[in-house]
C-alpha cells in the first residue's frame, strides 16, 4: 500500500492538523511541496474554516485535506463544511468520528481518523475509513498513552487498512522506522512548526530549535485532556495546580488561550508552546519543501545504509 498512490502525493508525508496554527495558506504550501497539507478546526469558527479551505483551493492544485479536532462545540456544522467544500481528505483527532463517516464517504472524501489504540483502529476500519493515523504519545498536543513503537505495529496487526504512523517523527531514520514498523508513510507535526511558511511567531520557532529531548510535559494527565508541550512557567504552574487537586474546568479556564497566545503574540512563558518530543531533533528553519525531501531522501538514504549494515547480513563497503 503506497500512500503516495492513495493520496496523490508526491512525498508519503501528511501534515499534522495544527490548532490555531495550520491555516489554508500554510496547507497549500505543504500541498504544493508534496506532502498532504492538512488544515486545522481548532482555533477557528465554521465561517473562517470554510474560508481557509478555499483559500487552500486558490492556492494549490495539489490534494489536501482537513482536521476535525472532535471536541469542538459547533462540530456538525464543521463536519457538514468538508461536505459542502468536497474537501478530499479528511483526518479526525481527539475522539470518534464514526457518526459522520457515512456522509463523508459519501461524498467520496477520504477518511483517515487518528487512533491512539488499536481497538479504535478496528472501530474505524469498521465503520468505513480509508486508513488510520496510528499516533503515539510523543506528539505534541493532545496525545495518548501509548509510544509510536509499541502503538504502530499493534494497529498494523489489528486492521487490513492503511495505516499512518505519528508521534516524535522528524528524520528520515525515523521515517524508515515507521516502515519496518509496518506503517505506509508518516504524519509530522513539529519538524514543520520549525518552516519558513509556518504562520507562529518567530520566538514560538526559536523555543522549538533550543529545546533540547526533555524538553517538552504532558499537562492534564490527570485531569482529563492530555496536551504536551515545551516546559515553561505554563506547564510548571498548571502542573503544581493538577497535583493539588484543581478541578478540570479550573483548568482549562488557566490554559484558555495559551496555544493562542504562543502562536500569535509568542508568548514563551505563559503561552502554551504545543510541540512534540521530537523538538531536540529540530535544529534549523528551513523551507517546507527542503523539510520534506530531506524527510523522504533520509529515509532512503538510511534504507541503503542499513542494507549493508553487517549485523543484518549487508557487508559495510
Ligand atoms: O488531536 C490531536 N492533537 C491535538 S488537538 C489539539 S487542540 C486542543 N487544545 C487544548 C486542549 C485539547 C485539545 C491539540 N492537539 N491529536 C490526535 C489525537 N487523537 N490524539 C489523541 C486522540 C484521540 C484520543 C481519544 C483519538 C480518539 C480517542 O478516542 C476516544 C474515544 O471516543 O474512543
Amino acid at each position: 500500500m503506497d500512500l503516495r498512490t492513495i493520496l496523490g502525493i508526491r512525498y508519503p508525508i501528511i501534515q499534522g492538523g495544527m490548532a490555531n496554527i495550520s491555516n489554508g495558506t500554510f496547507a497549500a504550501a505543504v500541498s504544493n511541496a508534496g506532502g498532504l497539507g492538512i488544515i486545522t478546526s481548532g482555533g477557528v469558527d465554521a465561517q473562517q474554516f470554510r474560508q481557509e479551505i478555499r483559500t487552500a483551493r486558490s492556492l494549490t492544485d495539489k490534494p489536501f485535506g482537513a482536521n476535525l479536532m472532535l471536541m469542538l462545540p459547533d462540530i456538525d456544522r464543521f463536519a457538514q463544511i468538508l461536505v459542502e467544500e468536497k474537501v478530499p481528505v479528511v483526518t479526525t483527532g481527539a475522539g470518534n468520528p464514526s457518526k459522520y463517516m457515512d456522509s463523508w464517504k459519501q461524498a467520496g472524501i477520504r477518511v483517515f481518523p487518528v487512533v491512539p489504540s488499536a481497538s479504535l483502529a478496528r472501530r474505524m476500519e469498521a465503520c468505513g475509513a480509508d486508513g488510520v493515523i496510528a499516533e503515539g504519545t510523543e506528539s505534541g498536543g493532545h496525545v495518548g498513552e501509548l509510544t509510536t513503537m509499541a502503538l504502530v505495529p499493534q494497529v498494523c496487526r489489528a486492521v487490513s487498512i492503511p495505516v499512518v504512523a505519528a508521534g516524535g517523527i522528524a528524520t528520515g531514520g525515523q521515517m524508515l522506522a515507521a516502515y519496518a514498523l509496518g506503517a505506509c508513510g508518516v504524519q509530522v507535526g513539529t519538524v514543520l512548526l520549525a518552516s519558513e511558511e509556518c504562520p507562529i511567531h518567530e520566538a514560538y520557532k526559536q523555543a522549538i530549535l533550543k529545546a533540547k529531548d526533555t524538553d517538552t510535559a504532558v499537562t492534564g494527565r490527570i485531569s482529563g485532556v492530555p496536551v504536551r508541550a515545551l516546559k515553561n512557567r505554563m506547564t510548571r504552574e498548571y502542573l503544581r495546580r493538577e497535583k493539588e487537586g484543581a478541578g478540570r474546568e479550573e483548568l482549562e479556564l488557566f490554559a484558555l488561550g495559551g496555544l493562542r497566545r504562543a502562536v500569535l503574540e509568542g508568548d514563551t512563558a505563559t503561552g502554551s508552546l504545543m510541540a512534540g518530543q521530537s523538538a531536540g531533533l529540530v535544529e534549523e528553519i528551513k523551507p517546507v519543501a527542503q523539510i520534506l525531501e530531506e524527510l523522504y531522501g533520509g529515509c532512503r538514504e538510511e534504507l541503503e545504509l542499513l542494507r549493508r549494515h553487517p549485523a543484518l547480513g549487508g557487508t559495510q563497503p
